[in-house]
């Protein structure tokens, strides 16, 4: 599998950090501060090692209201500026052409539409026009009423069918086949069986050809799955360690990049995967750990 110029190909599954531009994620301080906080924090996962950060400015979460292309706008502009006056890679998460192509304008090198191409009909003339990777993510509709259309006969079938015709739309529209990344879309309209169904037949969606995300980060299903005693769902800010299960397992599958919250985790798990897979490690050098500075109990 070669990966589309602009798409970060760093040897083992790539990290992408999310970056969530809305005010509901920092401090409410007000527009300043928000965009500071949101600063602060894509500089430490860049300078952990992440290969791309994801800007959104649009929550996505089941049951949010839209904003507006002015609000959105609004959001990740300054914050796509600023990070590329510093060489930070990054994509811009957004189901709106103008945004994207904004965001692009601006600094963002890869457009990540969860909708796929189906929320805009103008996205694919911007992904075609510029020529950056498209990440297609398996949709069914907007947020507000994502989870009533959670019905499906045979999911896995239906989720690579479904994302084979949002290849064929973009395809017809010009995109370059290089230039498609595909996404199964974890928790948009899928119930916890359905994203792990998917997981499980990853192999089927990498048979299509193209690099695959996989977005399980935080996500209900991981909360489902390490509900406490009383069935009560394991809260987000808890499933840090289920996340990196995942991203290591992704890895070993042959995910192209896993899309996280908590870069490190997940950087550490995909190494990991990576080292077992091919029996060679890539060691850095100037790794403490390799110095035989730290006086640590290694083997
Ligand atoms: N999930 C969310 C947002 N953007 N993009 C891609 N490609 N894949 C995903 O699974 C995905 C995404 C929602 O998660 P968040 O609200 O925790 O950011």
């Amino acid at each position: 599998m070669t990966t589309a110029p602009g798409l970060p190909d760093p040897g083992r599954c790539a990290v992408m950090g999310v970056l969530n531009v809305t005010p509901d994620s920092f401090s409410d301080g007000g527009r300043y501060e928000f965009e500071a906080d949101a600063l602060v924090h894509a500089h430490r996962m860049w300078q952990r090692g992440a290969d791309l950060i994801d800007v959104g400015g649009e929550s996505t979460r089941p049951g949010a209201s839209r904003v507006d292309a002015e609000t959105e706008i609004e959001r990740v502009l300054p914050v796509i500026r600023a990070l590329a006056s510093d060489g930070v890679a990054m994509s811009v998460d957004t189901t709106r052409a103008a945004v994207a192509a904004a965001a692009l304008e601006a600094g963002a090198q890869v457009i990540n539409d969860v909708s796929g191409g189906l929320a805009d009909p103008d996205m694919a003339r911007v992904a075609a026009e510029s020529g950056v990777p498209w990440v297609l993510m398996h949709w069914r509709g907007h947020s507000k009423d994502m989870n009533a259309l959670a019905t499906y006969d045979d999911v896995v079938t239906e989720v690579r069918d479904e994302l084979t015709a949002r290849v064929d739309a973009a395809l017809a529209a010009g995109v370059r086949a290089e230039a498609i990344v595909l996404d199964p879309g974890l928790g948009f309209a899928k119930r916890a069986e359905h994203d792990w169904a998917l997981l499980s037949r990853l192999d089927v969606l990498l048979a299509l050809g193209f690099p695959v995300l996989v977005g399980a980060s935080r996500k209900r299903f991981l909360g489902r799955l390490l509900a406490d005693a009383d069935g009560e769902p394991r809260q987000a800010s808890e499933r840090e360690d289920a996340t990196a299960a995942v991203s290591t397992l992704a890895a070993a599958a042959g995910a192209w990049g896993v899309r996280v919250h908590e870069v490190g985790a997940s950087l550490d798990a995909v190494a990991v995967a990576a080292a077992w897979q091919s029996g060679v490690v890539r060691v850095d050098p100037s790794s403490p750990a390799n110095t035989g500075s730290t006086g640590s109990p290694d083997a």
